[in-house]
């Protein structure tokens, strides 16, 4: 392989590139109009504009990246995460185009894309999974008994679902049939399949997923797991590296079971087997996302593997470098997505031109962005601006690391999520790693973020204090009949 084309831009296209520079290997950018002066179209060897800002008329038009891809000679297309690279027929035309996909197979990508069916080629395994319906239901009345077996609450999920998309939790029978209805709608208007499935209600989970790296040669890996328990409203904020609480057992089973969801799709390349882990760690196979995840680097942190490089040599037809036994971890990751939103109103993406842009550093700090100053956050694309990640020899560490780079990271012109990951990095229960999905939504309020002020007030008043006590013989006292207009002047 000599020529990749990246079919994707910002921080995962650079991402991408450095480690195709560092193997020898040329790189090609795609740009939209809006993406002129982007990083990733500095950095590549050869740039092609393919058209408007709209991802829809640029980096979603597969035949249009592959035509470029063919004009240049280009041996393999590696698409990064969103836009294309979940989309089967796309990876399907790149390769009859005779090009290497970089990622699976279609069809490992179309099998784990459905969620039934993904329940289906794991089944001669043995993996637990929540109890449900593993085929679509299509009586209501077939389904309330289903319901009933299982216990309310339930929780509706589309079949072409995933990511939290068209799910709905039903607590009681007489929602059941209103519920559905409404589900089945939602997935008709949102994926076009009306397939829907039932499964038990577990109420509050971690979000661990295992990374796994396969090879065309029938060797699978797994790279251990990231925990991705803090999100909101579906989108992960903050991932880490290993979970604070899986046991070695716990590990060596999930991973296990990731490997045989690898091998029941023929999987080749990085992929991400997610799971659902209950308040007595029982653990539950969820889905299996087919691409380079974001959150990557924390694995590549504490592995010290490079999975971009090993996407690109498994492409090439060879080996994986190591065995599950050259494996282990080393130390703790943390990362913390910074996205343009301001998280004191409601995260409104806030997008706008980056007036300043100072990144932080030192030991153990890594930023993955797409950005530098003086540039303009488009409005088109996912509004993340980039990923801080922070190594250190254990949890603690890394966690006091992320405080420090958060504090040096300086972002002017746009609101940003970083107060955001303050918040948690400073909040005992995330330090003490007791948190389920729910930690948003339990503890924070956007008046959470003036922590940070409300530390300052204090000094303010200590300082006020220290000031009164110095200069209390030269102080005339205010009248306590005449009332403060400090108030009513603010106003
Ligand atoms: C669940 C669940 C509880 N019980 N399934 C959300 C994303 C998608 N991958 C699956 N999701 C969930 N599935 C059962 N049977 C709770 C969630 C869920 C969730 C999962 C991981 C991380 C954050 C979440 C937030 C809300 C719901």
């Amino acid at each position: 392989m000599k020529k990749i084309l990246v079919a994707n831009r910002g921080e995962i296209a650079l991402r991408v590139m450095r480690s195709a520079k560092e193997m020898g290997i040329q790189t090609v950018a795609v740009f939209s109009e809006a993406d002129r002066c982007a990083p990733h179209v500095l950095y590549a060897d050869e740039a092609v504009c393919i058209g408007p800002a709209p991802s829809s008329q640029s980096y979603l038009l597969g035949a249009k990246i592959i035509s470029v891809a063919l004009d240049l000679n280009v041996d393999g297309i590696h698409p990064g995460y969103g836009f294309l690279s979940e989309n089967a027929e796309f990876a399907d035309l790149v390769n009859q185009a005779g090009i290497e996909f970089i990622g699976p197979s279609p069809k490992a990508i179309g099998l784990m894309g459905d969620k039934l069916s993904a329940k289906a080629v794991v089944k001669g395994y043995d993996i637990p999974m929540v109890p449900g319906t593993d085929e679509a239901i299509e009586d209501v009345d077939e389904a309330k008994l289903v319901a009933r077996e299982i216990g309310f609450p339930i929780l509706i999920k589309a079949s072409a679902g995933g990511g939290g998309k068209g799910m709905r939790i039903v607590n009681q029978e007489e929602d059941f049939e209103v519920q559905m209805k409404l589900a089945v709608s939602e997935a008709v208007s949102a994926f076009a399949n009306g397939a829907v499935f039932i499964e038990k209600y577990i109420a509050s989970p971690r979000h661990i997923e295992i990374q796994v790296l396969a090879d065309k040669h029938g060797n699978v890996v797994h790279l251990f797991e990231r925990e991705c328990s803090i999100q909101r409203r579906h989108q992960k904020v903050v991932e880490e590296a290993p979970s604070s609480v899986l046991t070695e057992d716990l590990r060596l089973a999930m991973g296990k079971c990731a490997i045989d969801v690898a091998k029941s799709c023929d999987y080749i390349g990085a992929g991400t087997v997610e799971f659902l882990l209950d308040e007595h760690k029982n653990f539950y196979f969820l889905e299996m996302n087919t691409r380079l995840q974001v959150e990557h680097p924390v694995t590549e942190m504490i592995t010290g593997v490079d999975l971009v490089k090993q996407q690109i040599r498994v492409a090439r037809g060879e080996q994986l470098a190591f065995s599950q036994d050259d494996l282990k971890i080393s130390g703790h990751a943390m990362e913390v997505r910074v996205y343009a939103e301001d998280a004191r109103n409601n995260f409104l993406p806030d997008i706008g031109l980056l007036k300043s842009y100072k990144r932080p550093g030192g030991i153990g700090v890594r930023v993955d962005d797409g950005f530098e100053e003086g540039m303009e956050i488009p409005i088109h694309y996912d509004p993340m601006i980039s990923k801080l990640i922070t190594y250190g020899q254990d949890r603690n560490e890394s966690i006091k690391r992320m405080r420090r780079a958060i504090s040096e990271y300086h972002v002017v012109g746009v609101q940003t999520t970083l107060p955001f990951g303050a918040f948690v990095m400073e909040h005992p229960a995330f330090v003490s790693g007791d948190f389920d999905t729910h930690f948003v939504g339990a503890y924070f309020t956007s008046e959470s973020l003036s922590s940070a002020t409300q530390e300052e007030k204090k000094i303010a008043a200590w300082f006020a204090t220290k000031l009164m006590i110095e200069k209390k013989n030269t102080l005339t006292v205010v009248s306590t009949s005449e009332k403060s207009q400090w108030r009513k002047n603010r106003m």
